[in-house]
């Protein structure tokens, strides 16, 4: 017995030696299995108790609880010392500098095509004191359609052309075909005038507009950005002045401007405005053959515009003897292709990297 307790002890003596000389996890893990392990010291010294007599073996067993109790404290001692060393590298190492850049994993994004184009246009207007202004794109038929002066026959209240909000999905005393999407932002004008009350009313309103049609050139919802500018004295000279000064910010200062005549309901007098085209300069060649951009004309129409019609002026509450105004209207998706060179309005919709990141 007396032999048995001697290893144990002896045992407990090396270990304490060996784990004070253990320098990584791996060296503890070793010393454990060598002690501790089903094969390990502890283990052998034990299958010694077999030869004991039967009195004898608790003593022993004591003694070998005590050894095993205190060899696995020297290992998790071992093992929080190693712990700590590690920290304490760590913290006294070089510091951490949370403010360094990340590094960039994904490449940085960027504006769609259609909204930088807005966004350029709205801004050349922000730069000539227009105020940027928006509205809602589930509208009321009156101030998409009645306010502008467009008659209840108009073609362009056409089920085929405006889509209408279903009635079963409106509120009580809603009229079938009184609530639609906005077809145009013109609406936003007439709401712009009825909250200013008074002139003068400078506004640019760019925005999503709906129309059942779908091809090459049109599609569902596209942009539009419209303008209205209200006062006492305003003639159709400002409009001259204020679209030949936009066309020639957005398309370059070589841009010259022509206006033709035509008709809208919400003006009068009406025009198209074209623009001097802006791929083949105007002259409508291009090495050696027509330019297809304009078709040979030297010509684009990216514009309409006109003065105010004074029963639209009324219905905003402005008094059409006192003032008058000019308006105009842009499709954005149009002055997008134009200015990057896009043959098909389908593209901006897609969503497909490959011609996204191209811009
Ligand atoms: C166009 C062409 C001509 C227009 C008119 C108005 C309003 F509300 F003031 F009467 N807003 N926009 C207008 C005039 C729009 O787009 C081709």
């Amino acid at each position: 017995m007396a032999d048995l307790i001697g290893q144990l002890q002896s045992l407990a003596a090396t270990a304490r030696d060996a784990v004070a000389g253990a320098a990584d996890e791996r060296a503890i893990e070793e010393l454990r299995v060598r002690f501790l392990g089903k094969k390990g010291e502890l283990s052998a010294v034990l299958r010694g108790m077999g030869a004991l007599a039967a009195e004898e073996r608790p003593r022993v067993g004591e003694v070998a609880n005590r050894v095993r109790d205190e060899v696995e404290a020297l290992l998790a001692a071992a093992r929080a010392r190693l712990e700590d060393r590690k920290l304490e590298a760590e913290l006294s190492g070089p510091p951490i500098d949370v403010t360094l850049p990340g590094r960039r994993l994904l490449p940085r994004g960027h504006r769609h095509p259609l909204t930088r184009a807005a966004d350029e246009i709205t801004a050349i207007f922000s730069r000539l004191g227009y105020e940027v202004a928006s509205g809602p794109e589930i509208e009321l038929d009156w101030y998409n359609f009645e306010a502008l002066n467009i008659p209840a026959d108009h073609p362009a209240r056409d089920m085929q052309d405006t889509f209408y909000v279903e009635e079963g999905t409106l509120g009580p005393g809603a009229r079938r075909g009184s609530v639609l999407l906005r077809t145009h932002t013109s609406p936003v004008q007439i709401r712009t005038m009825k909250r200013l009350g008074r002139p003068p009313v400078r506004v640019i309103c760019p925005g999503r507009v709906y129309r059942s049609d779908y091809d090459q050139t049109h599609s569902p919802m596209f942009h539009q950005v419209e303008g209205l500018c209200v006062d006492e004295g305003i003639t159709f000279a400002d409009l001259k002045g204020t679209l030949a000064a936009f066309a020639r910010a957005y398309f370059g200062p070589a841009t010259r401007t022509r206006f033709r005549p035509s008709y809208f309901p919400f003006t009068e007098p009406s025009a198209e405005v074209d623009v001097s085209c802006s791929i083949c300069g105007g002259s409508g060649q291009k090495s050696g053959g027509r330019c297809g951009t304009c078709k040979g004309t030297g010509w684009l129409e990216v514009l309409g515009a006109g003065l105010v019609h004074p029963r639209v002026l009324e219905n905003g509450g402005i008094d059409p003897t006192r003032s008058t105004g000019f308006a105009f209207g842009m499709g954005v998706e149009r002055l997008a292709m134009l200015k990057y060179g896009i043959d098909d309005l389908r593209l901006f919709f897609e969503n497909d990297l490959r011609f996204l990141e191209q811009f």
